[in-house]
C-alpha cells in the first residue's frame, strides 16, 4: 500500500512496499546504493537497467562471460630480409610493440634460438635489431613484448647466406692496342650462383658475360690511350652483392698518335 499522511514506520521497506510512480528513480540518489548494501545473489543480470557494458569501444552483454582480448605484438615486415654472417641492421614493422620487447631469430632447420644483440624500439609499428647469425639458413622471427604477449611468424622472414666475394684484385686488368681484340676475366665466387653487371665504361667495342665476367671485344674508337674505368657488381641467388673497380687500358702505338710531316 501508498503511504498516505504518516510517517513511515521505522521497519525496512520490502520491494512489496513500493508501489508503482511512488518511489521513482529520480527520488534515488546515486550514491543510495554501495556496492556493500548489495548481497551476492540479489541482483541478478535481469535487475540492472543495462544489460551491457562498453569496452575498448564495443559493448559487452554481461550475461555472459567477459573476455577481454589480449594485445600482441605483430610483424608485417622486415628489411633488409637476407643477410650475411656479420652483426647487421634490420628494420621490423609491425603493431603493438611496446617498450622494449625481446626478438628472437629461430633456425627452421635446426630449431636453435638466437637472441638479438640489441633491440630498439622506434614506435608502437617500428624496431631497429642489431642481429648476428653465424649459421648460414633461414629463420622465423619471436617478438615479445615486457607483458609475455608474443608473436612468432609463421614462416621463415629472414635468410642469412654469405655474400659474393671478389677473387680478382681490384685495379687494373690489363691493356688492349686499339682496334685489337682483347679479353679479360673477373672472377667472384658465393653460395650460390654469381652473375655479373657493370656500371661506368668498358673500352669500345667490348661487352662483358654476365655469366662467365669475362670482358671481351674487339676494340674501337679510342685515338689516345684511355683509361677505361668500371665497377663491376657481382650478385648471388640470394640477391647478396659484392662490387669492385677495374680498368682497362687502351694503347695507341706512335703511328697511331699523329701526323709526322
Ligand atoms: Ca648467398
Amino acid at each position: 500500500m501508498p503511504y498516505i499522511g504518516k510517517a513511515p514506520a521505522t521497519s525496512a521497506l520490502t520491494a512489496a512496499d513500493l508501489a508503482d510512480g511512488i518511489v521513482s528513480t529520480n527520488k534515488i540518489a546515486n550514491d543510495a546504493v554501495v556496492s556493500s548494501k548489495i548481497s551476492d545473489g540479489t541482483v541478478s543480470n535481469s535487475d540492472l537497467a543495462n544489460s551491457s557494458i562498453t569496452i575498448n569501444g564495443s559493448p559487452v552483454s554481461l550475461g555472459g562471460s567477459v573476455t577481454v582480448g589480449e594485445t600482441k605484438p605483430t610483424i608485417t615486415s622486415i628489411t633488409p630480409d637476407t643477410i650475411d654472417n656479420t652483426q647487421t641492421s634490420i628494420v621490423i614493422t609491425g603493431t603493438n610493440f611496446v617498450i622494449t620487447p625481446q626478438v628472437e631469430f629461430i633456425n627452421t632447420s635446426t630449431g636453435i634460438w638466437y637472441t638479438a644483440d640489441t633491440v630498439t624500439r622506434d614506435s608502437a609499428t617500428q624496431l631497429t635489431v642489431n642481429a648476428t647469425l653465424a649459421v648460414d639458413g633461414n629463420y622465423k622471427i619471436r617478438i615479445e613484448n615486457p607483458d609475455g604477449n608474443a608473436v612468432l611468424s609463421s614462416t621463415a622472414l629472414l635468410t642469412v647466406s654469405d655474400a659474393p666475394t671478389w677473387t680478382t684484385a681490384a685495379g687494373s686488368l690489363g691493356s688492349v692496342a686499339a682496334g685489337s681484340a682483347g679479353s679479360f676475366t673477373v672472377v667472384a665466387t658465393s653460395d650460390s650462383a654469381v652473375t655479373y653487371s657493370y656500371t661506368g665504361s668498358l673500352p669500345g667495342g667490348f661487352t662483358l658475360n654476365s655469366s662467365t665476367g669475362v670482358i671481351s671485344g674487339t676494340e674501337s674508337g679510342a685515338t689516345q690511350e684511355t683509361n677505361y674505368n668500371f665497377t663491376v657488381t657481382a650478385t648471388d641467388a640470394e640477391s647478396q652483392t659484392a662490387s669492385r673497380a677495374f680498368t682497362i687500358t687502351v694503347t695507341v702505338g706512335i703511328n697511331n698518335a699523329g701526323q709526322f710531316n
